[in-house]
């Protein structure tokens, strides 16, 4: 996530905090940096002014041209100001009726159909609330049935109405919904090519007639400054209440996260990190700013492992690691639950930048998961009797090769070591807590 943007800002604040001293010259160098790489990263002119003016006004102040360490201070200031820029009080859903109704907007392809899944599986999930997902997506043939798959996979119950405008569908999904007593209705409505009037149109007549509690626009994060321009245009027609931002894992621009609060004067409520139905998140400034900078998300990162991992296996594991006696079994389960955490780009867009090059990681992983399949119970639990043509079947079984065989077997080994070194997991991870950047 933000790859291009963090690495840059990491030389920028690698240049500034080798700097013993700042100075007008060298915080004008640092700061004229940083508007490039912001505005390479497409955020909107008038915003990139006013984050370095401000940047700049508070790294003059005394304090922290006086600190011990200004270049941390400076980077500092700039976390905030971007932080602040992007902090918007009202950015909680407000769920006030019952049912309470949510209704998507946004242009083709941004991401609603996968969003209005998203967000029912989410309100079962964190809010404990039972939704309605309604298909008032009447431009796409197949967009009631691809509504139909995603809320399958969820169990959660999808509205349909065959032959009605959507204006009807969204009457009697109400009305269902309360007498079944569902607590959300959250409708899929169409996309369009370009905002016209008949789209706008239709979304108004829909306001009109069952005043929404949320009206979110969902926008594509890679299209940059444009999902801005589109979301000013669409408030101005429809008054909306917020954003759904997608597709932020991947190369998103950040443009996108960091201009919308300031040019709509709207939040963004939550973002989307991936293709899989958990990849819904709270819209955060305060990681998002972490990412931008190259700092990692480690906050999210953890919650979403403490989400995913059984607290008892959690528990066994780091008895296993002190006494450095896990077998290929216990690392075949760890592959599972890290398969679990989501999809490989969306835990690698959490870690901090610079970290080893993990490319086709996702690949990698499916390619070990096989080769631990193909082993028989014995050779998880005492590798030491995988010998030459052991291998052979083994790389046969798997569809690999007898040298990623090996590789496995090899990384195995060296990860045991390792946890000999290593005294836990948890003095492990204060390790790398003291690289934190800001601390
Ligand atoms: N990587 C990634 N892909 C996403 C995300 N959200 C949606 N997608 C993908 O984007 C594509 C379009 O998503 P849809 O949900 O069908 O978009 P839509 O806005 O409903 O599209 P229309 O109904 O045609 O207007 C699909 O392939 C989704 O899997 C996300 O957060 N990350
Ligand atoms: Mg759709």
């Amino acid at each position: 996530m933000f790859n291009r943007i963090s690495s840059k800002f990491q030389t920028i604040f690698k240049q500034i905090r080798g700097q013993g001293r700042l100075s007008e010259k060298n915080i004008s160098d640092s700061l004229r940096d940083v508007k490039l790489a912001l505005l390479d990263a497409d955020v909107n002119y008038r915003v990139v002014k006013e984050i370095v003016a401000r940047t700049r006004q508070d790294v003059m102040g005394e304090k922290v041209l006086q600190s011990l360490r200004p270049g941390q201070q400076f980077i500092k200031v700039f976390h905030d100001r971007l932080v602040e820029f992007m902090t918007d009080p009202e950015s909680e859903l407000k769920l006030a009726h019952t049912p309470a109704l949510i209704l998507l907007a946004g242009l083709q392809g941004a991401g609603k159909t996968t969003a209005a899944a998203k967000l029912a599986l989410w309100l079962k999930e964190k809010q404990k609330l039972s939704s309605l997902l309604v298909a008032a997506d009447l431009q796409r043939p197949a967009a009631v049935a691809q509504l139909e798959v995603l809320g399958n996979q969820i169990g959660v119950e999808i509205f349909k109405g065959k032959g009605k405008s959507p204006l009807k569908i969204i009457g009697d999904a109400i009305k269902y919904a309360k007498s079944s007593k569902i607590g959300c209705v959250i409708v899929d409505t169409a996309g369009r090519l370009h905002i016209d009037e008949k789209l706008m149109e239709e979304l108004r007549k829909i306001k009109d007639k069952y005043p929404p509690d949320e009206i979110l626009l969902v926008l594509d994060a890679m299209t940059g400054q444009d999902a801005v321009n589109v979301a000013v245009e669409f408030d101005r027609q429809i008054t909306i209440t917020g954003s759904i931002l997608t597709k932020l894992d991947g190369d998103a621009r950040a443009g996108a996260a960091i201009s919308f609060r300031s040019v709509t004067g709207r939040p963004i409520k939550l973002i989307g990190t991936g293709e899989k139905l958990t990849d819904l998140q709270v819209f955060d400034p305060e990681r998002i700013v972490s990412r931008i900078l190259g700092m990692g998300d480690i906050v999210s990162l953890a919650e979403r492992a403490q989400e995913t991992f059984d607290a008892a296996d959690a528990e066994k594991w780091e008895k296993k690691w002190k006494k450095a006696s896990i077998d290929l079994e216990d690392f075949r389960k760890q592959i599972g639950q890290l398969k679990k955490m989501g999809s490989w780009e969306s835990i690698m867009g959490m870690l901090p930048a610079g970290m080893p090059d993990m490319e086709g990681g996702g690949d990698r992983i499916k390619r070990m998961e096989a080769i631990l399949d193909s082993m028989s119970p014995l050779e998880r639990e005492n590798p030491v009797i995988i010998n030459g043509s052991r291998r052979e079947r083994i790389a046969r079984g798997s569809g690999t090769t007898v040298p990623e065989v090996n590789q496995l077997l090899k990384q195995f080994k060296m990860m045991k070591k390792m946890m000999k070194k290593t005294k836990g997991l948890s003095e492990k991870l204060k390790i790398g807590g003291a690289n934190w950047p800001l601390s």
